[in-house]
């Protein structure tokens, strides 16, 4: 049943200076007044109220209520936030008194998607909050938070309003199916949809700048012995993880971070040198080094500039070939060696080349430029603009376009007014995922369920 009240811990689970016991539903006010005994003699909405917090008649703590009056609260609900100490036992003290009041433990999310189903959220906007609490580096936060606040919900809203103009149009001249649609509604119907399209290309463009920041890209780093692969490792991680030593054939293991370099959240991982060799254990470490460098999306190549390039060097380029690849030339505080002609050659391989020096922690500034750059960051604003971040909207919108693309041909095709009302609904539907204004029950439940409870 949606109204009953609920209650939860709102704040992390462990020893802190205060806690929030929040409490949702009709009932709130009502159990929140059978636990919280104040001076007050009425608990007016959006004050702070301080007395004392009761279990079976017994003051077990002191704190402060505050009282949210529905419609104007997260839920949409009553809501009532009890903050006591933040102790383990006292908190889950007041929250079983609550409990034991008359409010029933909250699952998971279930604040939030009451809120959704309220209509107080959009689903980006829900997905997002999750996304700011998860948030592990500065371009997650700014990109999360720009969606919990809506930047992606009214850009959406934008283009529907502009799809259900059109669709009216369309609808318009339905009614009388033995004339076509008229020369000048086709006009205007034409510009509007040329907009939508631009804005529905630069959204399904965004993300990849979305993905990149929000769920990062596959890295692993590779070359040959020596080049400096576990160097440059450390060099992006800031700390001393991967053993470097001057013997070939020192990592096997494939050791695997993540890290963020110039706002991209890059999954990273360190790989043994890829050479012949008959050393059983660096055998299986160069395999599994082949498996990264198939299964990355994202190749940093490492060479050695001090060395004329080998067959390894070559292997690796040639690795390379058709992925997205960076070119890390490595050691620049020794003497050049590598050939002229190589260097051509990895310039027209990868699609960036950068020149550092590991032992000097030179050219990071450089490589962090050229990976935002490679995922569109310079040119996106991830505070203000609209920016798709998960594979959920990404599907929505590429459908979306789609449809819309098969209503501008059928228009300018000049087909029945039907033709061009069917794929005009169909876009708007599938454009209606992304804010869950016709997400299937299963949809909604999934994204709610990765929440943690008390959220
Ligand atoms: N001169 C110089 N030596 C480096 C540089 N980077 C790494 N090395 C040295 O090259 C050797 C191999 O480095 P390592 O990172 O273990 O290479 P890996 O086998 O590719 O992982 C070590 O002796 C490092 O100190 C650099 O930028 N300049
Ligand atoms: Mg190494």
């Amino acid at each position: 049943m949606l109204n009953e009240t609920i209650a939860a811990i709102s704040t992390a689970h462990g020893k802190g200076g205060v806690a929030i016991i929040r409490i949702s539903g009709d009932n709130a006010l009502l159990v929140a007044k059978r636990v919280f005994s104040t001076k007050a003699n009425d608990i007016e909405p959006r004050r702070c109220y301080f007395g004392s917090i009761l279990r079976d008649n017994d003051i077990i703590d002191t704190g402060i209520l505050t009282y949210y009056k529905a419609p104007a609260s997260f839920t949409g609900e009553d809501v009532c936030e009890i903050c006591c100490h933040g102790g383990i036992y006292v908190t889950q003290a007041v929250l079983e008194s609550v409990l034991s009041s008359g409010a029933k433990m909250a699952g998971a999310g279930e604040f939030t998607k009451r809120a959704y189903i309220n209509g107080k959220l959009t689903l980006s906007s829900a997905e997002a909050i999750g996304n700011v609490i998860d948030a592990k580096t500065d371009s997650q936060l700014r990109l999360s938070s720009s969606v919990a606040r809506g930047v992606l919900s009214s850009k959406v809203a934008d283009i529907r309003e502009k799809m259900i103009a059109l669709i009216s149009q369309a609808y318009a001249t339905v009614d009388y199916p033995d004339e076509d649609i008229e020369e000048a509604t086709r006009e205007q119907m034409e510009n509007t949809l040329n907009l939508v399209l631009r804005e529905l290309e630069i959204l399904k463009k965004s993300y990849r700048a979305g993905k990149a920041v929000c769920e990062g890209i596959k890295t692993a780093i590779v070359g040959k012995p020596n080049a400096g692969k576990s160097s440059l490792y450390n060099m992006l991680l800031g700390e001393e993880v991967a053993i470097v030593t001057d013997i070939a054939g020192t990592t096997r293991d494939v050791i695997e971070h993540t890290v963020s370099v110039g706002g991209v959240t890059l999954n990273l991982a360190d790989t043994a040198g890829i050479r012949h060799s008959l050393d059983t254990v660096e055998k299986i470490g160069i395999e599994r080094a082949r498996q990264k460098l198939d299964s990355s999306e994202l190749l940093l190549c490492v060479f050695d500039q001090g060395q004329e390039e080998n067959e390894e060097d070559e292997y690796i380029l040639d690795s390379a070939l058709g992925k997205c690849a960076i070119a890390i030339i490595n050691k620049i505080d020794t003497p050049p060696r590598i050939s002229q002609k190589f260097l051509e050659k990895i310039k027209s391989t990868c699609q960036r080349t950068v020149y550092v020096s590991t032992k000097n922690q030179e050219g990071y500034e450089e490589l962090a430029s050229s990976i935002s750059d490679l995922y569109d960051l310079g040119e996106i604003d991830l505070s203000n603009d609209a920016v798709i971040s998960n594979a959920r909207q990404f599907s929505s919108v590429s459908l979306a376009l789609d449809d819309a693309k098969e209503a501008q041909e059928a228009l300018s095709l000049g087909q029945t007014p039907d033709i061009v009302l069917f794929a005009l609904e169909k876009a708007l539907a599938n454009l209606d995922m992304i804010d869950g204004r016709v997400a299937g029950e299963e949809i909604v439940n999934a994204i709610f369920s990765r929440f943690c409870v008390g959220k």
